[in-house]
């Protein structure tokens, strides 16, 4: 049995393999971060991983997962190390050190809420995914009637949701006299920080109004946007790193070469020196986060769409099909009149750069993955393009036919009889809406952009449900295929 990957064993890598070169005992948590997935191990982590290897150690993080036990399960025995494997032209391995400690929140809700409340945490980040906001993604509004947000406005000290941890940290901070965190969403939401304060005040207004206007004008939400391609780690993955570590990983993860964060510089209780060491801080994340929504995600839910009722299993398999990789090309192309551009943005460019990370061959990032959970996507990667170009009189048929693709994908269906498993918090009602609608265009696109929460008032647009049910037509008499070139 090869031995685990944990700081007895970090001496014994082989020489190729970058790894903490600073002392991780030494560490003090300045950093809380909720939703220990991949992603952020791939992105945030790294980045602060150079900011202690350049010698600041406080910013050590100790990571939390709200509801499954599986990384803590996989990190704890490794004393939080994990291997990051960089597919590309080449492979790189590296080994991070920034996560000290990894908690589960269901196991143990009293050591989170004491790590949010230590004196040396000034930032508390999240990528918990679109869904765990709680939100109304037509309108952005908290869903006070969500199960989750009803549950921790009763049970405040033993919260669920992102929120009501946030919350009850921010509560027991000011009770003790210790200065807010700042918060730092780090998912793929329209204008992130913003969205997150205003439900974050939200909620806390319900648990009592004087919290809510502690958060309303004490707690910084800065946007940001986060860019790398993370694909879920496969056991394939397991075995390839673990034969070049010489050690077991019990959850590497595994990135593009391409990472970028650009982050509003708004950090009232400090924050670590990521200009160093490439982040991007601006005054302004807005146009750089709709232009990474607007031309990545909304191409990559198209490639996803597309490609899972085409039985095409991988993105760079899909970029390996003309008519699809042309159609991703396409709904990058129809997001740009919609762009504010800013000086060195080049749009042009940052399309050819996206068309190439998707074909690269090394990275097996399947369209199902990036297919879950449509409802919480299609609004900031797809409906505010088709606005936008409707009031500037502009076509929509390229977003219809994404919009099209996804409500053929939420019948289970593909268009090889195959069935789909269609993972999404909104499954029950979409699946009553196809069920009663059938696979019959005329009435499924109908009925589907009635579903207020996801489409709001752009589901009601003559022009959009005009657009729509005739993509959904063509997807069903045509097929993928030649839909995507029609
Ligand atoms: C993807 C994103 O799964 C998805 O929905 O579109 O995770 C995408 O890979 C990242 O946003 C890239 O930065």
């Amino acid at each position: 049995m090869v031995d685990r990957l944990c700081e007895a064993t970090l001496a014994r890598l082989p020489a190729g393999v970058a790894r903490p070169g600073y002392d991780r005992s030494a560490l003090r948590p300045g950093i809380v971060h909720l939703g220990v997935g991949a992603f952020h191990r791939a992105h945030q982590a790294v980045y602060t991983d150079a900011v202690l290897a350049a010698g600041d150690g406080r910013w050590g993080i100790t990571a939390a997962s709200l509801r499954s036990p599986d990384t803590r399960d996989a990190l704890a025995p490794q004393d939080g190390l994990y291997a990051l494997n960089i597919r590309g032209e080449a492979d790189q391995l590296a080994v991070i050190g920034s996560i000290g400690r990894v908690l589960a929140a269901p196991d143990d809700p009293a050591a989170l809420l004491d790590a949010l409340c230590a004196p040396t945490v000034a930032i508390v980040s999240l990528t918990v995914t679109e869904k765990a906001y709680c939100r109304d993604p037509a309108s952005g509004a908290l869903d006070e009637a969500h199960p989750d947000i009803l549950h921790d406005l009763s049970h405040p000290q033993a919260p669920r949701s992102a929120l009501g941890w946030l919350a009850a940290a921010i509560a027991r901070r000011r009770a003790e006299g210790l200065p807010a965190f700042t918060v730092l969403c780090c998912d793929n939401l329209p204008a992130n920080g913003r969205t997150l304060h205003r439900l974050l005040a939200r909620f806390a207004q319900l648990r009592s109004p004087g919290l809510g206007a502690f958060v309303e004008h004490e707690v910084a939400c800065p946007d940001t946007m986060v860019d790398r391609i993370v694909p879920a780690t496969t056991d394939e993955d397991r075995t390839r790193v673990a034969a070049a570590l010489g050690l077991r990983d019990a959850w590497p993860v595994i990135a593009e070469p391409f990472t970028q964060w650009v982050v509003a510089d708004r950090f009232p209780a400090g924050r670590p020196a990521w200009e160093d060491v490439g982040v991007t801080l601006v005054a302004d994340v807005a146009p750089f986060e709709a232009m990474k929504l607007r031309m990545l995600n909304a191409s990559h839910s198209a490639l996803a769409y597309l490609g899972c009722l085409a039985g095409v299993e991988t993105v760079a398999e899909a970029m390996g099909d003309p008519a699809l990789a042309g159609f991703a090309g396409r709904v990058m192309e129809d997001a740009a009149p919609t762009l504010t551009v800013q000086p060195g943005m080049d749009v042009t460019g940052y399309k050819q750069a996206l068309l190439a990370r998707f074909r690269n061959p090394a990275l097996r990032h399947r369209t199902a993955q990036i297919a879950m959970d449509g409802s919480q996507k299609l609004p900031q990667r797809v409906l505010g393009t088709m606005r936008d170009r409707l009031a500037l009189g502009l076509p929509v048929d390229a977003h219809a036919l994404v919009v099209a693709g996804w409500m053929r994908y939420v019948t289970g269906v593909d268009e090889h009889g195959k069935s789909m498993d269609v993972q999404d918090p909104a499954a029950p009602d979409l699946a009553a809406v196809v069920q009663a609608a059938g696979p019959v265009p005329d009435r499924l696109a109908p009925a589907l952009l009635d579903m207020r929460p996801i489409f709001g008032a752009l589901g009601q647009d003559p022009r959009v449900r005009t657009a729509v049910t005739a993509a959904l037509a063509r997807l069903y008499t045509l097929g993928t295929r030649q839909a995507v070139q029609a």
